[in-house]
């Protein structure tokens, strides 16, 4: 994602001896936008041990950037090992299952980091993350059923895995008691059955203007994109209305800029779509 006019902030997951981890880098680019003058990694998380690139998922993966920090969102990660998936997302000594902010310091070559910690935490497999009218949101899949839209707050909890409008995997839980919230912050949307929620952007600046208010969110599973209409105060935005809208390709990343929208699909395609709205002469 664009940090400044001429800086990229990105994730990605790096293999060595140590085991797998997330690393976060910023990119220089030059004026004309056409090459890389600086590469620099900025920080490097939480190695999973004796787990090999390819032998885990749901490290998800969101970011977001304002005033000079970056927000990253990751998941608890699920290997075929004791990995501990079901701990990591309460635990406070991991960044895993975690909305973690990066504070970086600019400088005349690029950025250098400053500080890291915690946001927020009980985050199951969060895949989007942007702010949106001075609010951060995050999609995330839940276990089965319940992929959640939430407001991201500092040290919050968000429940996972204790909390889940969702089915738990593990069949010892209760359903019902799964589902009361106890002291966990709750979405403000949840989606079961599950679309396979994938990211989330403004809406186009034509159907924000119709709708009021409005964000989009893209699936993978259900192979749509969602007009989600809302209304925000003070201290609430609650959203009013669903609308789905079948695009019929796996989306993975949704982006909207003025009146078109792009989607990057899992078949390696990037849609462009425009909405026009005019008067009729
Ligand atoms: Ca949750």
């Amino acid at each position: 994602m664009w940090f400044s006019d001429r800086d990229v902030a990105l994730y990605h997951t790096k293999q060595d001896e140590k085991g797998l981890s997330v690393a976060i880098s910023t990119l220089r680019i030059d004026g004309n936008k056409s090459s890389v003058v600086d590469n620099r990694q900025l920080a490097r998380l939480n190695p999973y041990p004796g787990v090999a690139d390819g032998e885990t998922s749901s490290l998800g993966g969101g970011i977001a950037a304002r005033d000079n920090t970056i927000y990253l969102a990751l998941g608890t990660g699920a290997a075929n090992s004791d990995l501990d998936a079901f701990t990591v997302a309460q635990s406070d000594s991991s960044y895993l299952g975690h909305v973690i902010k990066i504070k970086v310091q600019k400088s005349e070559a690029g950025y250098l980091l400053q500080d890291i910690e915690s946001y927020s935490k009980g985050h199951r497999n969060p895949q989007g993350l942007k702010f949106i009218q001075e609010r951060l949101i995050a999609v995330e899949h839940g276990p089965r059923g319940g992929d959640e839209v939430n407001i991201i707050e500092p040290g919050s909890n968000y429940g996972w895995p204790k909390f889940s409008h969702g089915i738990p995997y593990n069949e010892k839980l209760d359903v019902e008691t799964y589902r009361q919230n106890g002291s966990y912050k709750s979405p403000i949307y949840y989606f079961t059955p599950s679309l396979g929620i994938s990211d989330l952007t403004d809406c186009p600046f034509s159907v924000d203007q119709l709708y009021s208010n409005c964000i989009l969110i893209s699936s993978m599973i259900s192979g749509t994109y969602h007009i989600l209409k809302y209304e925000i105060n003070d201290t609430e935005l609650r959203i009013l209305s669903d609308e789905s809208i079948k695009f019929g390709d796996r989306i993975r990343k949704i982006l909207s800029e003025e009146n078109r929208i792009y989607l990057f699909t899992d078949s390696l395609f990037l849609y462009e779509i425009e909405y026009i709205r005019k008067r009729p002469r």
